[in-house]
Formats: structure tokens, sequence, C-alpha cells
């Protein structure tokens, strides 16, 4: 098998994914309703291991903006070991590739026997020891990989829990638009694949910083850890506005910027690129529409074109930085399906 066979089939196919993914969540949106109109709940603890922890941040900033709950996120191991808020009236989301994850099937445990309240699932395996101990499951099986590193599976499990949080909402044009999704990232990767490519070539580039804010913090996290795992290269993520509090004393001019960035935080989540371009970076932004940089342009620029929200277009972020990581790790001669020293799943 050549090196990176899966991760790139598995990248490249999160069109179709996705929509297959929304089809799945679509015939459960009845059930789901009912599930949460009978579970009691004031707050949502969201949990995870490596990706599936940073989906968990963003799980928890998406749901404490669209809805009535308060949520927090936490490390699996965190709410295993030191069982911060469980309270009965709290709902436990708890969020696995693989459902199998060692320390995430123990925070759940420790949820249950702390009194803690109803506990759903997101996965892509509906058979998995998660999925069966929870009390509702929200599946993504085409998500379901071959690579060690997640990539179509993360983006999936966003999109149920942007279905979840749509539902919770009780707001059913936040879950039509979900449906706009997997045709936005088609035309996107067609146009943002080149630069993907090239930027992943360049091996001038020594390091990453990748900074995101509000419901694209998590994903900036997760950009960093693909970037991690895939090409084995010295990646940090950071909210935009902290990069000035200490990292930027790393900047110089073999370093890659990528912001992702937001609606609400726009104007100086920009001046922060800017700033580090004159401090010698190399800059890129992931926009919705760059028409919005007149005055400065960053070095590289992917567009989304999405007409979503801050809140809805968070899955789009990610395929551009998953196929630079793919192309660094192929041009650093090694395989992005089997990254040094990591297995699919941590079980203790
Ligand atoms: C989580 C995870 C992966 C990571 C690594 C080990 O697994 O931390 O994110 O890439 O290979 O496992 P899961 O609980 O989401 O299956």
């Amino acid at each position: 098998m050549k090196p990176g066979y899966f991760t790139r089939q598995e990248v490249m196919s999160q069109p179709q994914t996705w929509e297959r993914t929304l089809r799945i969540v679509t015939k459960r949106r009845e059930g789901l309703q009912d599930f949460l109109a009978e579970a009691s709940f004031k707050e949502v603890l969201t949990v995870g291991c490596g990706s599936t922890h940073y989906l968990a941040q963003s799980a928890a900033t998406l749901l404490c903006h669209g809805t009535d709950s308060l949520a927090q996120a936490f490390p699996s191991s965190e709410l295993w070991l030191f069982a911060h808020t469980i309270r009965s009236d709290a709902m436990l989301l708890t969020i696995s590739r693989s459902g199998r994850t060692t320390e995430t099937i123990r925070a759940l445990e420790r949820f249950r026997d702390d009194g803690g309240g109803p506990v759903l699932a997101v996965t892509c395996y509906p058979d998995s020891p998660l999925a069966r101990q929870a009390d509702f499951v929200l599946v993504a099986p085409d998500g379901q990989e071959q690579s060690v590193a997640q990539t179509r599976s993360f983006t999936s499990m966003l999109l149920l829990v942007q279905a979840l949080t749509a539902v919770l909402a009780d707001d059913d044009e936040m879950f039509e638009r979900l449906y706009s999704l997997p045709e936005c990232l088609s035309n996107l990767m067609d146009r943002a694949g080149d630069m993907a490519e090239e930027l992943g070539k360049d091996l001038t580039v020594e390091q990453f910083f990748f900074v995101g804010a509000g419901p694209l913090y998590g994903l900036a996290n997760e950009s960093m850890l693909k970037t991690k795992e895939m090409s084995l290269s010295r990646a940090e993520a950071y909210h935009p506005m902290e990069f000035r509090h200490g990292p930027m004393s790393m900047v110089d001019e073999h370093t890659l910027m990528i912001g992702l960035i937001s609606d609400t935080g726009l104007t100086e989540e920009i001046s922060v690129l800017r700033d580090m371009q004159e401090l010698g970076a190399r800059t890129m932004a992931i926009i919705e529409d760059a028409s919005v940089l007149a005055e400065w342009q960053p070095d590289n620029i992917i567009e989304l074109r999405s007409g979503l929200d801050e809140w809805q277009r968070g899955p789009l972020y990610l395929p551009a930085i998953q196929q630079l990581a793919y192309y660094r790790a192929l041009t650093r001669g090694l395989d992005p399906d089997q990254p040094s020293n990591l297995t699919a799943v941590v079980e203790l």
C-alpha cells in the first residue's frame, strides 16, 4: 500500500461522507427530540480524548451559544480522575471515534457512579462499548477510518454535534442549513487543494501556529494535532488574542501562522496575523469572505464562501489543513496513515 493511501481517501471522501451522515442523523431526529424532551438537565459536560477532546471543546461552545444549556469541555481523564462537576442535573456528551478509548469509558462510568444525569454518545461505531453504555447514541458510521489520525471521522462527528445543537435549540432552520455543507466542501476542495498541496510541500516552513476563537478554538487545536500526528512537525494552537501574550516570541521567517477567522473577532484576528507577518511569519487566513481584507492581505487566503455564519461553517475549516498535513508528511518521507508511536485507540 502506498504511504498515505487511506488518509487521502478519507480526506477526499468528506463531501460524500457528510451527506450520508446528515441523512442518518435526519432519520434519528425525532428519536433525539424525544430523548432530549425526557432528559432533564441544566448543564452539559462534553468529553473526549485527543481529537475528540478538541471536538468536545467545539461542542461545548456550540451548545452554550445555540441553546439554553451551560456546557463545559474536559479531557475524558479529567472527568474520570477528578470528577470535576458531576451533578445530577448534568448531561454527559461523550465523544469517541472508536467508542473504545479507556479514559472515555471510565469517564462515563464515573459520571454514572457519581450520580450524573443522562448520557449521550457521539461515535463512528454503533456497537462499541461506549455506544452500548450510553442512553442515546448519534452515529456516523461512514466516518470510520483505516488511518490513525482522525479526518473524516472528526468532521462527521462535528456535524452530529451541530445537528444535536439544532435539535436542542429547536431550530429547524439551523438543522436544514447543515445540508449545504457537503456541496460547499466539494467546491472548496476544488479551489483550495492546490494551495494546501503547495504549502504542505514547502519544507522551508519549520513551525506552525494555528489560531481560532469561539467555536473555532477547538478546531485550531485539532489542526495543531493533525499537523503533529501526520507530519511530525512542530505545531501549536492558541486563541488569536492570546498569541501576543508570549507565543509571538517564537515567530520567525520559518513560521506559518494559520488563522481560522471568525465573524465576531474578524478585525482583531486579522490584525494579529498582520502583526505576525511584520515579525517575519508567513500568514494564511481561512476566511468566509476575502473581500473584507481590502487594506491588508495575508500571504495565503482560503475563502470558504459558504454563506453560513461562524457557528455553522466549522467543518469547512479542516479539510485544507488535513490536506496540508498529508502533503507535508509525504514530502518528509513519512506515512500519514501510520504516525510514529501512535495507535488508533488508546486502551489502558
Ligand atoms: C481518540 C484518539 C485519537 C488520536 C490517537 C488516539 O480516540 O486520541 O484522537 O488520533 O490515535 O486516540 P477516540 O476515543 O476518538 O476513538
